[in-house]
């Protein structure tokens, strides 16, 4: 790494931070290598790292486009590292179109999709998690997933990755003066204790990887399917927890075909409920296709609710046999037409979606199977690429603990370390390729 004052800056890059439409104002952002002299010819002002500068944007034939602010951070000082340049214009589109021509027109050019965050990742000023933290910032949609990417920006899961990197390379260095030094053989009481801490790091990688599955899930939200024979209610309970008339209900069996979908949030968390099609033997070419599609809902759902008809007894009710039972809440509708009373035991709840009565429990029920009732132990916001990463780590620290007791091993255990290492080193960008950073940054809008 570059000390921060010897760090390269690139060539002049530019490009709105603000959307695009009209506005009281919008923000032009300038990076790399000659900035300020751009800045200058731009706005004819000597310009002082960190002062706002009331003043004229001037294009090549030295008309006035705009008057605004203008703000100088000068390297490393600034979110790339490098020289920076805030333009405050007023939020027309074909003004700050002229800005960036003119910016264009001294030396400068549009910026690619992420590439100030990327040019922020090379000069260290953010890791890769942190960086990503920023996309997931920008494009979360609930309270929650917004305060869990601040975290993640702030650093707090890239400090809990390090530490567990921290102690995985003290073993590894443990194990490794070991097989550098043959003649001293380990013994038994070191292979225990290395052992024993290949235990506990086992034991932290399991508990920051539930923490990310769960900050995970938070973020791109859950799928529920409601599922059952026809006629049960399903329709008619997507309608009450969405509050919304968005499926047709009617008393005559195998009324939906396509699958409806709804998203509603429970504790912060996004859910997309599925209404589907009724399960049930028929030859109805078109309800078959529901059918199918509702399979298909299943298999892809986080939790199905499935419905039945309490008032039909003497019918017993049951559901696939391919339904995975942790998946699933049993949900025994139309109590309003029984003796029943509204209650729940285990994933059994009797309610009714006619008087609503039960309605309230059955989502405290979805959010505890979700856990998004324990959102407050969600330190931080993760990605699917940062589960894998951790997922594999945990899997390599395994096998070195299976591995190290046998004293021919080491070598292999060694190994299983140094990979655990490189998977957890692409969370915080250590070890990442070329092509996974560029696909990362990709994805990331033009301005970020
Ligand atoms: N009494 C009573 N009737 C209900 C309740 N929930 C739904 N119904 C009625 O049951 C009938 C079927 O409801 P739907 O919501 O269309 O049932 P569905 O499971 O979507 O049916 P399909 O789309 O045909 O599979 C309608 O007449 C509803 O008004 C309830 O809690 N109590
Ligand atoms: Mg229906």
């Amino acid at each position: 790494m570059l000390p921060s004052t010897l760090q390269q800056q690139g060539e002049p890059i530019c490009a709105m931070a603000t959307p695009p439409g009209r506005g009281a104002l919008a923000i032009v952002r300038l990076s790399g290598q000659g900035a300020l002299e751009i800045a200058h010819q731009l706005t004819h002002k000597k310009l002082l790292a960190r002062q706002a500068i009331y003043t004229k944007f001037y294009d090549d034939n030295d008309e006035v486009i705009d008057q605004g602010i203008v703000i100088y951070f000068q390297a490393p000082a600034s979110f790339t590292g490098e020289d920076v340049v805030e333009l405050h214009c007023h939020g027309n589109p074909i003004v700050s179109d002229l800005l960036l021509k003119t910016l264009c027109a001294q030396g400068s050019r549009l910026a690619t999709p992420g590439e100030f965050s990327q040019r922020a990742f090379v000069n260290n000023k953010i890791d890769l998690a942190q960086a990503e933290a920023i996309a997931d910032l920008i494009s979360s949609t609930t309270e929650q997933g917004v305060r869990m990417a601040t975290r993640s920006l702030q650093g707090a899961f890239s400090i809990r990755v390090r530490a567990v990197l921290a102690t995985l390379i003290l073993i590894r260095t443990n194990i490794e003066a070991h097989l550098d030094f043959p003649d001293e053989e380990i013994n038994v009481k070191q292979v225990q204790e290395i052992a024993t801490k290949l235990t506990q790091l086992c034991t932290e990688v399991t508990e920051l990887m539930q923490q990310a599955q769960q900050g995970e899930r938070l973020q791109t939200g859950a799928t529920i399917a409601i599922a059952g024979k026809p006629n049960v209610g399903k329709s008619s309970l997507i309608n009450a927890l969405a509050q919304s008339d968005i499926a047709i209900v009617t008393e005559i069996p195998g009324t939906t075909r396509d699958p409806l979908t709804a998203d509603i949030e429970l504790h912060g968390m996004p859910v997309r409920l599925i209404d589907t099609a009724g399960l049930r033997d028929t030859a109805n070419v078109i309800e078959l296709k529901g059918i199918e599609r509702t399979q298909q809902a299943l298999s892809q759902a986080d939790i199905t609710l499935w419905l039945s008809d309490a008032s039909q007894t003497e019918t017993p009710q049951i559901a696939p046999a391919d339904i995975e039972e942790n998946k699933t809440i049993w949900v025994h509708n139309k109590i309003d037409l029984t003796k029943l009373q509204a209650s729940t035991s285990a994933n059994h709840i009797y309610l009714s979606v006619k008087t609503g009565v039960g309605l309230p429990e059955l989502l405290t029920m979805i959010a505890s199977k979700l856990h998004a009732d324990e959102q407050g132990d969600t330190p931080f916001l993760a990605r699917r690429r940062h589960l894998i990463a951790l997922q594999q780590a945990q899997q390599n620290i395994q096998a070195a603990g299976v591995r190290i007791s046998a004293p021919t091993e080491l070598e292999l255990a060694a190994e299983d370390l140094r990979l655990a290492q490189l998977s957890l080193g692409e969370v915080t960008g250590e070890f990442t390729s070329d092509d996974l950073l560029g696909r990362i940054f990709s994805e990331f809008c033009i301005g970020k």
